[in-house]
């Protein structure tokens, strides 16, 4: 293979106590076993897998509204901010291993220290089902891997959850949600009132994953920006990725996924990214946690045929 000058740092994350089902935990190691590392490596890159992180409970933190077992996962929030900052500025690029979807209030926290020192503008490509725009004052379930968009984003009810290093954040409108079909009703007013652009499957069946990604793509290369993405499981149809703890039927099919990560990698503009939410316990045989993996590698240049680069706009 081609030789990439890019260093891949893979981090697990097994965090499972922002979701309501357990399984999450599990993520990182299935992930692991479905070669995740070594499908990377064999498309030329060096890869470091750092293991698992160790958390660090928040003593004492409590959130107002409902948010269960906040002060756990503020400790996964700052350790990964710390762990993904620091590995940016050595020049890395991180891929974060879920774990539930709470983790990228940490991930996200630490990729936007980084881009507010380095003064470049971060833009979130979330794939998702759902919005993850709940606060504790909003959210039905009270579960935080419902909450990390409206984290990064600088919602009120998230004191506390980091200290001074980590308060850097991310504009709503630089958030761009894709996939999208379950939405709670005080998420959906919030979401409207700032802005967010989500490209709900609606809009996926009428124009396809194409246009809607080129447009995001351009907007990013016009402020010379760059982009963190955030891949959740259930982004994809449960009939392609069953072992998901929160599946929504309708979902992306594996082209449409693989396409917009194709195109990702064509932009040249991924910085880091978090794979998340795969529930092994729930899964078929491993099918999708290979099909992530997979996804990753098209993120980072796994292509069907080399194709000659084409601009975006
Ligand atoms: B995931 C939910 F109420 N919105 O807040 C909530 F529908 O990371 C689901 O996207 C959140 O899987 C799903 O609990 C979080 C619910
Ligand atoms: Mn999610
Ligand atoms: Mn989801
Ligand atoms: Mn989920």
């Amino acid at each position: 293979p081609v030789s990439r000058d890019r260093r891949l740092a893979l981090l697990g994350a097994p965090v499972e106590s922002g979701a309501s089902r357990r399984g999450c935990a599990m993520g990182p190691a299935a992930l692991r076993v479905a070669e995740i590392g070594e499908r990377l490596r064999r498309l030329g890159y060096a890869v470091d897998d750092h293991g698992d992180v160790a958390p660090q409970p928040v003593e004492g933190l409590e959130l107002p509204g409902k948010a269960r077992d906040a002060a756990a996962i503020a400790g996964w929030a700052r350790v990964l901010a710390e762990r993904t900052y620091g590995l940016l500025q050595d020049g890395a690029t991180p891929v974060v291993l879920g774990g539930d979807h709470s983790l990228a209030m940490g991930s996200v926290a630490g990729v936007a220290r980084h881009c507010a020192e380095a003064g470049r503008e971060l833009f979130v490509l979330w794939l998702d089902a759902h919005a993850d725009f709940n606060t504790p004052s909003t959210s039905p379930s009270g579960n935080m891997h419902g909450m990390p968009v409206a984290c990064f984003c600088g919602e009120d009810g998230f004191d506390g959850v980091f200290d001074d290093a980590f308060q850097a954040r991310v504009g709503p409108a630089n958030v761009a949600m894709v996939g999208v079909r379950s939405i709670d009703e005080d998420e959906r007013t919030l979401l409207r009132k700032r802005g967010v652009e989500v490209v709900d499957m609606r809009a996926i069946d009428e124009w396809g994953v194409a246009a809607p990604m080129r447009e995001f793509l351009r907007r990013v290369k016009s402020r010379n920006g760059v982009i963190h993405v955030s891949l959740d499981v259930d982004f994809l149809d449960p009939g392609v990725a069953p072992g998901a703890g929160t599946a929504v039927p309708g979902g992306a099919t594996y082209r449409e996924a693989h396409l917009i990560m194709e195109l990702l990698y064509d932009s040249d503009r991924v910085v880091s990214a978090d794979i998340v939410e795969l529930n092994p316990f729930l899964d078929d045989r491993g099918r999708s946690a290979v099909v992530l993996a997979e996804m990753t590698a098209s993120l980072f240049g796994q292509t069907i045929l080399a194709r000659p680069a084409r601009p975006v706009s």
